[in-house]
């Protein structure tokens, strides 16, 4: 496969994340089958023409016999994906503790979860060293399949010890790393044991990149603060070595969503569910299963609504759409049963024989049937408690050129800074203030709707995955030359 003849001037792109865009079932000894999940990382590097893209990540199965193994690599080639082995001891130091349990609840100002913060301080330095050991394996498997000229780059906070491991094996790889949750402020950062570490090993990559300046800086001032060096305008430096350092909001691909609207499917759906809920006005909630999402917040905050409204009490319904994920950590399972436990105390209070103010469902939705329930939508309700961006947010404003609905949305979530003008900005925690939000969102004027859909459409029209992943892969060229001219002189 490395010897495939390739146009002479499209570069290639590593791309080494955690989990590969695919999952993949074992229907046999020697078989597999396998289905592209079409992220946001995807379509963005699907839109990249001018560079060959790869994936290198693991597959989220266990694979321990090579017979498994050899046909899992030869299926995933073709869909030009590389894989990388984690047995079952690794992903649950290295991904369900060290990055589901530390890393993830930190960044996103959550702390460690309660009763279990003695254990996980014991368990820290099994859990971080193998995180150390798995990003180790991920390095490996990029150093087989690289070649000169190639361009690395190394997604997400699980995947911080890589660009070190990367460079130690070839100084002159190009690395870039982007980091797709908040970058929390130094001060809780350096409560992680492995502080240091982390941020020296981030630095050793040519470009690192974030969703907001804010993230940013707090990265930098971290560097300032914990290793003592000197932040400036381009980064930080080490030794006369700059690493650069920018923002890099993401996108979405929000021509997907704009055609799904003109395919007949999604058109019937949409017609259902017009009437379905005839007379109410939808309010929609569209979230991975997830502390930092405030799922919670948002159901009290709309009980708070129906108390304080109570003319509205008929004639409004929430969809709150939550898809588990990681369900064998507890505390995701404890936040399933607390969900369930007020929807059902609400529905309760508010409920008629005919019908109640909360639809909750568990599952994920298709993409028609996502698009077609965005495009219904009169206020959608984002309300993370802390969120890298938010691209529910991005494609439900993609799908309202015509009902020009309203998007309430957490000033904690990455997306307020590009979408704040348009929408209403909330603080999740205060349910009152939302309330009032929601309240002001249902009696908004045609006009103030149109004027605050334009801004957002806009916005979410230019600034594509496709426009981020290009500025980002030519950025990190051009560092990298610009580091070179830099020795030279
Ligand atoms: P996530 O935390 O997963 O991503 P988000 O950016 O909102 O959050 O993306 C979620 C994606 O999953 C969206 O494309 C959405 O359509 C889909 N999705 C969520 N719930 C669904 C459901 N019930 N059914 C179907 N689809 C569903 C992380 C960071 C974010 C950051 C992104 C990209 O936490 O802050 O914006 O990466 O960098």
């Amino acid at each position: 496969e490395r010897q495939e003849a390739r146009p002479y001037n499209k570069q290639r792109l590593l791309v080494v994340a955690n989990r590969l865009p695919v999952s993949a079932v074992r229907r046999g000894e020697d078989s597999w089958s396998l289905e592209i999940s079409a992220g946001g990382l995807v379509s963005a590097l699907l839109g990249l023409k001018e560079f060959e893209a790869r994936w290198i990540g693991w597959a989220g199965v266990n694979v321990p016999d090579e017979v498994g193994q050899k046909a899992l690599t030869k299926a995933l080639a073709e869909k030009r994906c590389i894989p990388v082995f984690l047995d079952e001891e690794i992903v649950h130091q290295y991904y369900n503790g060290y990055c589901n349990n530390i890393l993830w609840p930190l960044f996103h100002y959550l702390g460690l979860p309660q009763e279990d913060r003695l254990a996980t301080t014991r368990s820290f330095q099994s859990q971080f060293a193998a995180y150390k050991k798995a990003n180790q394996m991920f390095a490996d498997v990029v150093n087989e399949h690289y070649e000169e000229g190639d361009v690395v780059w190394c997604h997400d906070y699980h995947l911080m010890f890589l660009p070190k491991c990367l460079k130690e094996y070839n100084s002159k790889m190009k690395v870039g790393w982007f980091l797709h949750t908040p970058f929390p402020s130094s001060e809780i950062h350096r409560t992680l044991p492995s502080r240091s570490e982390l941020l020296r090993s981030v630095l050793a990559a040519d470009l690192v990149g974030f969703h907001t300046y804010d993230y940013a800086r707090h990265f930098v001032s971290a560097c300032t603060r914990i290793l003592g060096l000197e932040g400036t305008p381009e980064g930080v430096e080490d030794q006369g070595r700059l690493t650069r350092v920018a923002a890099f909001p993401i996108g979405i691909d929000s021509e997907r969503f704009i055609r799904a609207l003109e395919v007949p499917d999604v058109i019937q759906h949409m017609k259902e569910l017009k009437e379905r809920f005839a007379g109410r006005k939808v309010m929609l909630g569209v979230d991975r299963l997830d502390m930092i999402k405030g799922i919670p917040q948002k159901i009290l905050a709309f009980e708070k609504f129906l108390e304080e409204y109570a003319n509205w009490r008929d004639k409004v319904v929430l969809l709150q759409i939550a898809v588990p994920t990681r369900t064998d950590v507890p505390e995701y399972q404890k936040l399933t049963s607390q969900v369930h436990e007020i929807v059902g105390r609400i529905n309760g209070r508010f409920g008629t024989l005919t019908a109640v103010p909360i639809h909750h469902l568990d599952r994920s939705l298709d993409f028609y049937a996502l698009c077609a329930l965005y495009a219904v939508t009169d206020v959608a309700l984002v309300t993370s408690l802390r969120d890298g961006m938010n691209l529910v947010s991005y494609e439900f404003v993609a799908c309202q050129e015509a009902k020009k609905g309203v998007l309430i949305l957490s000033e904690f979530a990455g997306a307020a800074q590009s979408l704040g003008a348009g929408a209403i900005l909330v603080n999740p925690w205060n349910i009152t203030e939302v309330a009032t939000s929601i309240g002001q969102a249902l009696n908004m004027s045609p006009e103030e709707r149109e004027k605050r859909h334009r801004h957002n459409f806009h916005h979410v029209k230019t600034h594509t995955a496709q426009e981020w992943a290009e500025t980002f892969v030519s950025e990190l060229n051009d560092t990298v030359i610009e580091a070179q001219l830099r020795i030279s002189k």
